[in-house]
């Protein structure tokens, strides 16, 4: 084999590899889709002080957590405000740094 060949061969498998990498960046890309979609759930407690609400949601599937009441972290202070216990709530959580976290939430029609 000739060096030019040699790099040429290099060449190649380093293409490979790039576009392997492209591709398998793709399902965790649909992964974070569908981690924003709305779950249903009603709030139980609001906790100003530890920043957290405690709500009764239905399954969290991009979570792989069952329906049960569990209290989560607030990413925004201005949503312990925007709802109270008893509250009917659509909302997001996700784990941020290793948290339960609200990351979205409004109030269910
Ligand atoms: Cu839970």
């Amino acid at each position: 084999m000739k060096p030019n060949h040699i790099f040429a061969a290099a060449l190649i498998a380093f293409s490979a590899g790039a576009f392997a990498q492209s591709t398998a960046a793709q399902p965790s890309h649909a992964a974070g889709a569908a981690a924003s979609a709305m779950t249903s759930g009603e709030v139980r407690k609001v906790d100003n002080a530890a920043g957290k609400i405690t709500i009764r949601h239905e399954e969290l599937k991009n979570l792989h957590m069952p329906a049960m009441t569990m209290a989560f972290r607030a990413a925004d202070p201005k949503f312990l405000d925007q709802v109270k216990e008893g509250d009917k709530v659509n909302f997001v959580a996700e784990r941020v740094n290793g948290e339960l976290t609200v990351t979205k939430i409004e109030a269910a029609n």
